[in-house]
């Protein structure tokens, strides 16, 4: 009991001690910054990888497969390497990694490292960045992570069907100080829609998708329902979470395990947040530091989704509900009593929100009166009332800091994700918020505003999109080309 307590006092002791230090970045000056300034400070944040030598080489071949849903009749899946999910690479920072993909799939596909800061041309969009690989073809994708996290990987190719029937995959960038966890678990964080027969619901048309987005009835956690994972007591936990779904938000309950936010979307926060409850939308990762307390031996803590969709209707689970148990078994000799790990280069970026936007998308459905001649959907989903293919293209010079405001007119929510960069969330719903990190995806909510600052650092044509991958299926993508 002593000994629990004292791990709660020391856990306190680094929150304080952190926020204290970390919080509006006690290396960032406290006035408002110039666009300039917020550059630099994104280009140090950034910093440069040094090479390692070492090559990684896997391979991923895609293809069908009968997989058990846990109730009535096995369903049939796409999987990398047979399994769903796919396999998790974990590679150092600096090392490279050359995956030869193998399409044994009755469709074209790729592969797009979400997240990660790969050359243009491997990033895995459809006649943007490289032609689909056909049915037994193989591509090659070779790049150097150029940060540590938590990312993951799934194809770019009608995504809403290919990801909802199990093609996707983590890749964990390992730094070279990562600290001494008991167990570095990852948690793909997924929803299955199955018929009352238990096989998979087979329907990926334009136009019958459901524009609230496919929500299954069956939560699952690395593709089981509610498994149990083992802990000890007085073990000290990574997990690392990635949401998966087509449209699921998470907002996922840890009670009592002494969690802290340690990373977003791949990067360490700036300061630690603990927390017992937090959102994970579409395409989001977050990395959870646990401890278990040393008191818990014996005691199984369920894991519980408690978010409501409003949009779930059919049977959909709506929530809340268990999604995995935690059973805490034995106790550990020594507990660990590191710090948590964090990063002291995360900018404020004090002031951006006084500078004027540099770009608007507004985010908005229209009728398609082409569908019933075509194979579209009845309801199209633009951005600034065009969808993809007629989009215009936003036109950025590398280097530069800029102001996006995404607007929200359809009462659905998008979780906004951009490729090749990250970016840092400034404002939510008019309210001016101070994230102490940077994302790749961030949620525009119910009728709400997003307002971002973004720096280009990488040259090309990357995709923008909605993460909700219906939508994007209906048209809300866009694209920004970054020049020198
Ligand atoms: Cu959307």
């Amino acid at each position: 009991m002593e000994a629990g307590w004292g791990a709660l006092m020391f856990r306190f002791l680094v929150v304080l001690f952190v926020a204290s230090c970390g919080f509006g970045g006690s290396i960032i000056a406290a006035e408002n910054g110039s666009a300039a300034q917020f550059v630099k400070e994104y280009q140090a944040f950034l910093g440069t990888v040094q090479e390692t030598g070492v090559i990684h080489e896997f391979d991923l071949v895609a293809a069908p497969i009968q997989l058990s849903l846990g109730r009535g009749k096995p369903a049939m899946r796409w999987a990398y390497n047979g399994q769903v999910p796919g396999p998790t690479f974990r590679v150092k920072l600096g090392d490279r990694v050359k995956v030869t993909l193998t399409n044994k799939l009755p469709q074209a596909t790729t592969i797009h490292w979400h997240g990660v800061r790969v050359p243009n041309k491997m990033d895995g969009v459809p006649f943007l960045t490289q032609t689909p690989v056909q049915p037994d073809k193989k591509f090659t994708y070779d790049f150097i992570p150029q940060d540590a996290g938590t990312y993951w990987f799934h194809p770019h190719v009608r995504s809403h069907e290919q990801v909802e029937r199990g093609l996707f995959g983590v890749l964990i960038v390992e730094d070279e100080n990562e600290p001494d966890y008991d167990q570095d678990i990852v948690w793909v964080l997924d929803d299955i829609l199955t018929e009352e027969d238990g096989s998979f619901v087979d329907q990926f048309s334009l136009k019958i998708l459901d524009t609230g987005g496919r929500l299954g009835n069956i939560l699952t956690v690395n593709g089981s329902s509610k498994p149990v994972f083992e802990v000890r007591a007085g073990e000290r936990v990574r997990l690392r979470l990635v949401n998966v779904s087509n449209a699921r938000n998470f907002r996922l309950s840890i009670p009592g395990l002494n969690s802290s936010i340690i990373a977003v979307d791949g990067n360490l926060v700036g300061s630690l947040q603990q927390v017992d409850t937090f959102n994970i939308v579409p395409g989001n990762r977050v990395d959870i530091d646990l401890m278990v307390p040393l008191d818990f031996d014996g005691q199984t803590i369920d894991i519980a989704n408690t978010f409501f969709h409003r949009e779930a209707g059919g049977g959909a689970a709506e929530g809340p509900e268990v999604m995995a148990r935690i059973a805490v078994k034995g106790q550990v000799k020594t507990v660990k009593t590191f710090l948590a790990p964090t990063r002291a280069d995360i900018p404020d970026w004090k002031g951006a929100l006084d500078i004027a936007p540099d770009f608007e998308f507004d985010f908005d459905t229209s009728l398609n009166f082409d569908a019933l001649w075509t194979d579209k959907g009845f309801l199209s989903f633009t951005i600034n009332n065009k969808v993809y293919g007629d989009h215009d293209i936003t036109a950025l010079k590398n280097g530069r800091f800029y102001r996006m405001r995404f607007t929200n007119g359809t009462g659905l929510y998008h979780p906004v994700h951009i490729h090749g960069v990250f970016f840092k969330v400034l404002a939510r719903d008019g309210i001016p918020v101070n994230e102490p990190y940077f994302r790749d995806t961030a949620l525009l909510d119910y009728d709400g505003s997003l307002e971002i600052g973004i720096v280009p650092a990488d040259l090309g044509e990357w995709l923008s999109h909605c993460h909700l991958l219906e939508h994007a299926a209906l048209g809300m993508k866009t694209t920004i080309d970054v020049t020198e």
